[in-house]
């Protein structure tokens, strides 16, 4: 039994405004490649597999061609869960049909738990026991109590996410019993923030929760998981030194924040009750590289890059004012295959500070940034401000867990 795990495709993303549909293609049409040169049979996809709710056409296009394809191949089973991106009714509306390709969709949770526990077989041979746990929204696992603290909180949350794994596997440890079969590997899936990850800045993962402090510790999964395929995450790693516990990684960097990391996929290999992992790295499709420094330093770089084919974040560090910086740098460009997709001018970003620049937008920015320049704006207390942004962070989880496309 080979089991391929992968996460984050986020597709339909893009950086800086630039579409990545060919990055997504070639990506995806390397995982088919991948999936037969190392005789996949289970491909687990942990979450995010669109950027958003409501996906482009294209960004469909891409998820069901691949799903077509994979079938064609020597892969037998597909499992795919939902993200925090997806949105869980959109994943779920062509589950049936899927499960004619093989395919199995877990958008959300159902009122059966046991939904979310699969029996993998071969030719009538079972071959594993999956735990696709979706991402949990607070409201899927938390009761809230009135007058509960933001401490309350969190614990009441990690303790319903911790439940509802020991309830999964106990039910998959149950079947593994019924079928006489103890070597059966049993695999949990999650997509989830767990306690010391590594994340990047500028990488585009969100505080799940409501505090970082909910992040989930190691311990809180189960024992009896022979291996755990985790989605959230974009940099590929190991959770608190346990090998089997593992975020496989986005397979693109996200963002240019990801630009010099190794993208992995993950094979998992169980024969006679016996476990091997191995990392595969994902080729780089497009690349992105970040320069820094003055406008001397910009230059020369451009200089010594000029023959390859790279998007660039240009960040100007200098003490002068250059009211035309972007056309200095274009200018540097022309007849190279570089291609500048951000300019940030730090300078005039910290002269004005509270002003919105030319150079700056609200991309620059993320949700809480902008909420603590408002803070800033109205000279809010620091005591204030602890509740302020905890009750801000609320609403935005609130909001990025609408699932626009529910009835
Ligand atoms: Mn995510």
């Amino acid at each position: 039994m080979r089991i391929l795990h992968t996460s984050d495709w986020h597709l339909g993303r893009s950086l800086y405004n630039k579409k990545r549909y060919e990055e997504f293609e070639a990506f995806l049409e390397w995982l088919i490649l991948t999936i037969q040169e190392h005789k996949i049979d289970t491909l687990l996809v942990a979450g995010d597999v669109f950027d958003n709710g409501s996906p482009s056409n294209r960004a469909q296009n891409l998820y069901y061609h691949f799903l077509v394809k994979v079938a064609s191949t020597s892969c037998q089973h597909i499992v795919v869960i939902a993200g925090n991106h997806d949105s869980p009714s959109f994943l779920n509306a062509p589950k049936e049909l899927l499960r004619e390709l093989n395919v199995y969709v877990i958008g959300s949770i159902t009122e059966s738990i046991e939904d979310e526990v699969l029996l993998l077989t071969s030719n009538n041979q079972p071959q594993a026991i999956i735990c696709a746990v979706p991402y949990l929204r607070d409201r899927d696992v938390r009761v809230a109590e009135p007058g509960e603290t933001i401490d309350d909180k969190n614990a009441n949350l990690i303790e319903g996410i911790s439940q509802h794994y020991g309830e999964v596997s106990r039910l998959a440890e149950q079947k593994r019993e019924d079928l006489g079969n103890p070597k059966l590997p049993i695999i949990g899936m999650g997509h989830l923030f767990t306690a010391g990850g590594k994340t990047l800045d500028g990488d585009g993962v969100r505080e799940l929760y409501i505090g970082a402090l909910t992040h989930v510790h190691a311990d809180k999964f189960p024992a009896s998981f022979d291996y755990i395929a985790l989605g959230h995450l974009h940099v590929p790693q190991i959770v608190d030194k346990k090998e089997h516990i593992r975020y496989s990684g986005s397979p693109l960097p996200i963002g240019f924040g990801e630009a010099s990391q190794e993208k992995k996929v993950i094979i998992i290999e169980f024969s006679e009750g016996l476990r091997k992992i191995e990392e595969i790295t994902v080729p780089v499709f497009q690349k992105l590289l970040r320069i820094s420094g003055s406008i001397e330093d910009i230059i020369e770089r451009i200089e010594e890059l000029k023959l390859e084919s790279a998007w660039l974040e240009i960040e100007y560090k200098g003490k002068d004012i250059i009211p035309n910086l972007r056309q200095v740098i274009d200018e540097a460009l022309v007849a190279t295959s570089l291609e500048s997709l951000q300019i940030k001018n730090r300078q005039v970003m910290e002269k004005v500070a509270m002003a919105i620049s030319a150079d700056e937008t609200l991309d620059d920015l993320d949700e809480i940034e902008v909420f603590n320049r408002c803070l800033d704006a109205f000279e809010t207390s620091e005591e204030d401000r602890v509740g302020l942004i905890s009750a801000y962070r609320e609403i935005l989880r609130d909001l990025q867990e609408e699932d626009l496309n529910a009835e």
